[in-house]
């Protein structure tokens, strides 16, 4: 078989790397760690941290082909800040291996963390997939199989042996895709989350696919993105990727090509991970935006990312800033039940969107068009909007996010959130103050209430309409 060869490192500048900080929170700007570098990012949601399973760049300037030992965890509570927990598993983790640390991704099940990895074993042929189990996100982890879950031996399996990508179907059921050299591959996986079960298929549908997939479900939906190198609208210079996506109604496809997720970026290889935190989609992602930083010395970068209404994917913009702090609604856990919702309003301007409300993501202010607005100018006085669940839900604590476009919508004057009793609706009992305030999350909490139905009553200022960026209602 014949080996990957990469382009050329960028002329980078030279910069001394500083020693490995462990457990030091890093900035809140992208690229999300600059102390090392650090690429192929996963992302895992676990409560209320996100943590981003990264593999470590150590490649010196100039030099034109990976130097990766070590895959290294980051976590944070808000998606903005981020501590560096130093590398959790190495090449010395599988005594069978011998180098090519490259891409991850950690899978939870039954209380276990099962971290997937591609590296180059030690005997006849070139990379694999090596699976390592931990007790908790942040390990300690040690191998779990003694040997490669998939080979170059492995009957069917990709002309390079690498990025897994792991997901655990509603059923139980799990499944594993990889590949690269244009040559995607699945299989099940038995649920003891280290052997495959039935034989490797080659999915259908994943348009221009390369490697690196990511696998996530939404609303019933399966989605898969992948780094394409096509020069159809992906990238200019084949050298380089982009993510594009499909989506399936079943999980091993066939699959329907739908666009791109995320440009070309500054390195060559483009690897990403998708994940909700906090009601907000994000995807993760590598660059060589960090001083010194170049193809074979990348960085992690974070953004926000958004859904259409018929659940397609906005392309992302890149930025050098990063998300804002994201803390969760009044800074707690729990499941927003807004997405899952039917909404529905008293009124809706014909030019806003009632769906903007729990479409999910948390606004940069007030003023924020970037994920759609509802407004209901012209009306005036008490509006409200709704969302029904076609089974009762505990729901006890609720933020909204006000919009206001400095025009005929302005923040209101008093709201009520108030539950369908089963023959009318009546305000939550223990209600705190429903707060009005512009550019933060307005927490409410309340005693539980069982409802298949919740209602937020809006009262506007004089002379006012009023508008919402995003409702959020919480399981309790
Ligand atoms: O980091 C090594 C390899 O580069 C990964 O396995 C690929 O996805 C690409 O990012």
């Amino acid at each position: 078989m014949s080996r990957r060869r990469w382009p050329a490192a960028g002329c980078a500048l030279v910069t001394a790397v500083a020693a490995i900080a462990v457990a030091t929170p890093a900035q809140a700007a992208n690229p999300i760690i600059t102390s090392i570098y650090t690429a192929d990012p996963a992302p895992l949601v676990v409560g209320d941290t996100m943590y981003i399973y990264a593999g470590r760049d150590e490649a010196p300037t100039g030099a034109t082909n990976f130097q990766m030992r070590e895959w290294h965890v980051l976590s944070s509570t808000d998606a903005a800040t981020w501590t560096h927990h130093g590398a959790k598993a190495t090449i010395a983790t599988f005594g069978w291996a011998g180098a090519d640390a490259w891409a991850s991704e950690v899978e939870p099940r039954n209380g276990k963390y099962y971290w997937y990895t591609s590296v180059n074993g030690n005997g006849a042929g070139w990379m694999n997939i090596g699976v390592a189990v931990g007790d908790s996100p942040l390990g300690p982890f040690t191998d779990a199989k003694g040997g490669p879950l998939i080979s170059d031996s492995t009957a069917n399996s990709s002309g390079l042996n690498i990025d897994p990508t792991v997901f655990v179907d509603d059923d139980g059921q799990a499944y594993m895709y990889w590949g690269g050299y244009w040559a995607p591959r699945a299989v099940r996986l038995a649920s003891n989350m280290i052997d495959t079960v039935g034989s490797v298929v080659t999915p259908t549908g994943l348009t221009n696919y390369w490697e690196a997939p990511w696998m996530f479900k939404r609303n019933g939906l399966y989605y898969m993105m992948y780094a394409a190198n096509d020069t159809n609208g992906c990238v200019t210079n084949s050298n380089y990727a982009c993510q594009r996506y499909a989506t399936a109604t079943n999980p091993m496809g066939p699959w329907t090509h739908r666009g791109i997720v995320l440009g070309q970026v500054s390195s060559t290889t483009n690897h990403a991970g998708i994940v909700e935190f906090n009601g907000q989609w994000y995807i993760v992602y590598h660059n060589a935006n960090a001083p010194g930083g170049g193809n074979f010395r990348r960085s992690v970068a974070v953004d926000r990312l958004y859904f259409n209404a018929d659940g397609t994917i906005q392309q992302v913009v890149q930025t050098t800033s990063g998300p804002p702090p994201n803390p969760g609604g009044g800074g707690g856990s729990g499941t927003n039940l807004g997405p899952s919702a039917t909404a529905s309003t008293s009124y809706v301007s014909a030019w806003e969107n009632l769906s903007a409300i729990n479409n999910g993501g948390t606004p940069a202010n007030s003023q924020d068009r970037s994920n759609l607005a509802y407004g209901n100018w012209p009306q005036q006085g008490t509006q409200w909007i709704e969302y029904q669940w076609p089974a009762a839900k505990s729901i006890n604590k609720s933020s909204v996010y006000w919009f206001d476009d400095n025009q005929g919508i302005d923040l209101p004057a008093s709201c009520q959130l108030q539950y369908w009793n089963g023959s009318q609706y009546v305000a939550v009992t223990g209600q705190s103050t429903c707060g009005a305030a512009g550019n933060v999350e307005n927490v409410v909490t309340f005693n539980p209430v069982n409802t298949t139905r919740l209602r937020l009553q809006i009262t506007s200022r004089s002379g006012y309409s009023t508008g919402v960026l995003e409702w959020k209602a919480f399981q309790s």
